[in-house]
């Protein structure tokens, strides 16, 4: 895979560097994406049960999903791509990572720098006091689980139809709009509004590199896209940000 001049300048002067995740960098690590041929189960896609309104209908069945997940993603590990995307993290002074996932991959592999727009699958949400607590039971003993307080609880997620947590969608704009690079990375680019930041960052000046098995809506809106593997092409590009 050739890197072009423009790419390997662009990453050698850049001193404020955002990196925008979605589905595509956890699948070399085993966890299936949202909308390749994997993203079904039990013949649900994905978008059908992230919502609050299959949890409401059908709680058990929501929560059965979320159990599958967790009890697949836990023996999981980092692959190459996690791994130059936290090496990057301690290279570069002004560094964030924004994911939109939820598997808790890119902790793992050692970035301190992130924010997880969409919540995270290993913590839970009380219904009644909305008190967040850390969940590592897996598989889980009682589905659906229930707070101290009797209340059921939900996955610390953000559903279809559900509005991002402010502070999350906040500081992810400010960081894309004062980033001079900004890589994303396996997403289809086409979930809102994680999918408006690429955008914001190039009409903001930023240098932005697409790295994605294939081609997305903004593919034509960046200033480099590479089409692959996200462990395959990232360690060709960590050299430059030494
Ligand atoms: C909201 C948690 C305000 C669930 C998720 C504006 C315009 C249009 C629609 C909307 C809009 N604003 C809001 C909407 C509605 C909706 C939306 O965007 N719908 C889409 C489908 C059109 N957005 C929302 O509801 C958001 N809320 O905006 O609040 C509001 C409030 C009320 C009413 C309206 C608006 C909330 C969105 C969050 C939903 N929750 N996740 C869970 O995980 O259980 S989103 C879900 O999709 C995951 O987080 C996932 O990460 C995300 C995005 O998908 P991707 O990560 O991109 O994954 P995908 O499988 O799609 O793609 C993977 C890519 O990787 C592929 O391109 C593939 O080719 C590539 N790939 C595969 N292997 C590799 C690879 N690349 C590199 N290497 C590889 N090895």
């Amino acid at each position: 895979m050739k890197i072009s001049k423009e790419t390997i300048k662009a990453i050698e002067s850049s001193d404020n560097v955002v990196v925008l995740t979605g589905a595509g960098i956890s699948a070399e690590s085993g966890v299936p994406t949202f909308r390749g041929e994997e993203g079904l189960w039990r013949n649900f896609r994905a978008e059908e049960l992230a919502t609050p309104f299959a949890f409401q209908r059908d709680p058990k069945l929501v929560w059965e999903w979320y159990d599958w997940r967790r009890n697949l993603i836990k023996p999981l590990y980092p692959n190459a791509g996690h791994k130059v995307i936290a090496s990057v993290e301690q290279k570069k002074s002004s560094f964030k990572l924004i994911t939109q996932n939820v598997d808790g991959l890119h902790q793992k592999a050692g970035n301190k720098k992130y924010v997880e727009l969409h919540g995270n699958i290993w913590k839970t949400r009380c219904t009644e006091e909305g008190k967040v607590t850390e969940n590592l039971e897996s598989p889980l003993k009682k589905i659906p689980p229930v707070c101290e307080c009797g209340a059921m609880l939900r996955p610390h997620i953000v559903w279809f139809g559900e509005s991002l947590p402010v502070e999350a969608i906040q500081s992810s704009y400010q960081a894309a709009e004062n980033c001079d690079l900004m890589m994303v990375v396996g997403t289809s680019a086409v979930v809102q509004p994680a999918a408006s930041l690429p955008g914001i960052a190039k009409n903001t000046g930023a240098f932005v590199i697409e790295i994605n098995a294939e081609e997305t809506p903004i593919s034509d809106m960046v200033d480099d896209s590479y089409l692959g593997k996200a462990g395959e092409i990232l360690p060709l590009l960590e050299k430059y940000f030494e």
